[in-house]
């Protein structure tokens, strides 16, 4: 069986807040079909992908904000997207607000087969922003009003022929997320991200958003031999400039592919799952050279203890 993964990273230009479902449901559709046409078996679209970036704007009562949420994946909105997967044997991952029937709300991705069939859901762990309104920023980054942190825990699914494991913006840059899927032997994790250019709290930062983006995917995938798609939904939404450079990285930590605009574009590659072994069983046989008893502060303990 071939162990090599067609994958398209179908990323997004901005989604302004007078867009409707189904206007961004129109393009998710065309870049599915490219991603078809291009010998695709999966496409990843970006974090939130349906709607603009709402945490962006804080609303006292939050249930005005309910419209930016699913309350069903798939709903009849987003049906055409999973019978038009079907149909063309492709499969796909979709980042997207969620609403519980239970009333939790969660920043999601779903992992969609080439039969439609919902494989996985993940729930995004590392959660940023502020939970308050702060008026003195340019705009805000309320994601932890809008959504709670999993209790899920890092995912890694048989599916594809391989081990695919989910991320969410802001867990690409802390190693943990990289290891506990290492350790599950992870071979490609599909992130979705929303970063804006504008940092708040702390702008000196803000030149390097692409250099960072870069270095903790790479680092990452390296660390861990493992793919890392990486797929933005960037350039200026309701007046912020945010990231494109969405990558395909290889094991070898190498930029296989990367895209060249901050608008709707596909990167594709042959991704080889077998090329995660030469590290795996190299320098990141963790079985042979890890040291977790070494390690125990990391989940004993959150902020740093000076000793
Ligand atoms: N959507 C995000 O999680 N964005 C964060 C920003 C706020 C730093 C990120 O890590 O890119």
């Amino acid at each position: 069986m071939s162990r090599v993964i067609v994958v398209g990273a179908a990323q997004l230009g901005p989604i302004q807040r007078a867009h409707t479902r189904q206007d961004v449901l129109k393009r998710l559709m065309a870049l599915m079909a490219e991603a078809a046409s291009r010998s695709c078996d999966v496409v990843v679209f970006p974090e939130l992908a349906l709607t603009t970036f709402f945490p962006r704007w804080f609303e006292p009562d939050i249930t005005t904000a309910n419209h930016f949420y699913e309350t069903q994946m798939p709903s009849s909105v987003t049906q055409p997207l999973f019978d038009q997967a079907r149909r063309l044997n492709i499969a796909f991952c979709l980042g997207y607000a969620e609403l519980t029937a239970d009333g939790h709300r969660y920043n999601t991705q779903v992992l969609v087969g080439k039969d439609a069939k919902v494989i996985a859901h993940y729930r995004k762990i590392h959660v940023p922003g502020h939970e308050h309104h702060e008026p003195d920023r340019p705009f805000q980054h309320a994601e932890r009003y809008y959504f709670e942190p999993s209790q899920d825990g890092f995912g890694v699914w048989n599916a594809l022929g391989g081990r695919i494991g989910m991320m969410i913006c802001n867990d690409r840059r802390w190693p943990e997320t990289y290891r506990v899927m290492g350790l599950k032997g992870v071979e490609m994790i599909l992130c979705g991200y929303n970063t804006p250019l504008h940092y708040a709290p702390d702008p000196s930062q803000d030149r390097l958003q692409s250099f960072h983006n870069s270095l903790v995917m790479q680092s990452g995938a390296y660390q861990n031999g493992t793919w890392v798609v990486g797929v933005a939904k960037g350039g200026c939404e309701e007046g912020v400039d945010s990231l494109g450079d969405s990558a395909i990285i290889a094991p070898s930590g190498e930029i296989m592919a990367q895209a060249q605009t901050t608008d709707d574009e596909l990167l594709t590659y042959a991704c080889d799952l077998d090329w995660c072994n030469n590290y795996k069983n190299t320098l990141f046989d963790f079985d042979r050279y890890r040291r977790p008893d070494m390690y125990s502060s990391i989940t004993a303990q959150r902020g740093v203890v000076l000793d």
